[in-house]
């Protein structure tokens, strides 16, 4: 079911794309269409896929966010989303973070995973992911939310492409039968001070347990998670603000660190 047309999907859409493209907040579109339901929301979030494809951006990943409690208690939802993260987010290790280009970033740690066969729902658990899955790799999510104060509620987030801003995968990958992705620690350093810490069973009980979700999602609308898809679970922590001047390292058990710096 849904409630908005096409013209009004692709209107929101745009808004949310121009507001991303200027650097500027608007306010959550849940306001202005309070009954709009899940299907218009990940309606709009395919349309912004479709305005980036149009672009001649490519889709390099797909998301899962709201996984942790940290997170969820944090932006006061109580449910996991799902969104894509494309080419031109991508920043490498140790590099610079162009904050002009952004609103109100903050940082996730996240523990990912690249699929080496294709995932369908439903049915997918834990166990098939493991089967499906290349090699573990960690990232450092920038999440960057369209609307005001980064207020929002799930419909709005996940018209908004759940907020992914700019991504930096670092460190090394790794065997997941060499790891134990619950007990894996993370250490979120800021300017050289821990700021937060967490292990991977923060993320769902276990991480993979946010990649089985996902491909039970898009299984419920005939999708299905390729082979050989980079795919981010949650930020293990609450979300860390930066700005300008800021650096950030992300200490991970058995895989390396991430860093990046927001000038
Ligand atoms: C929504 C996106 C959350 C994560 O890892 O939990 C997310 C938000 O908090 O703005 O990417
Ligand atoms: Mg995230």
């Amino acid at each position: 079911m849904s409630t908005l047309d096409k013209s009004e999907v692709t209107r929101l859409a745009e808004l949310l794309e121009a507001a991303e493209l200027q650097a500027r907040d608007v306010t959550k579109i849940t306001d202005d269409y309070p009954g709009m339901d899940w299907d218009d929301a990940y309606a709009i979030q395919e349309a912004l896929r479709g305005l980036k494809e149009g672009r001649g951006h490519k889709i390099v990943g797909l998301k899962a966010g709201l996984t942790s409690f940290a997170k969820m208690k944090q932006m006061g939802v109580t449910s996991p989303v799902f969104g894509f993260v494309a080419d031109y987010m991508a920043r490498p290790d140790g590099g610079d973070i162009e904050t002009s280009q952004l609103i109100h970033p903050k940082v996730e740690a996240e523990i990912c995973i690249v699929t080496k066969a294709p995932l369908k729902g439903p049915g997918c658990h834990v166990a098939s992911v493991m089967a499906a899955t290349d090699f573990v790799v960690p990232a450092v999510e920038v999440i960057d939310s369209r609307y005001r104060d980064f207020k929002f509620d799930l419909k709005s987030v996940i018209a908004d492409n759940t907020s992914a801003s700019r991504f930096v995968i670092g460190g090394r990958m790794r065997d997941l039968a060499e790891l134990d992705l619950r007990t894996l620690g993370v250490v979120l350093e800021k300017n050289g001070e821990v700021v937060s810490m967490a292990a991977g069973a923060a993320v769902l009980g276990h991480p993979l347990a946010a990649v089985a979700m996902l491909a039970n999602h898009l299984g419920a609308r005939g999708q299905e998670i390729p082979a050989g898809t980079f795919i981010m679970t949650g930020g293990v922590t609450e979300a860390i603000a930066v700005e300008k001047g800021d650096s950030v390292a992300v200490r991970f058990q058995d895989l390396g660190t991430v860093s990046m710096r927001f000038v």
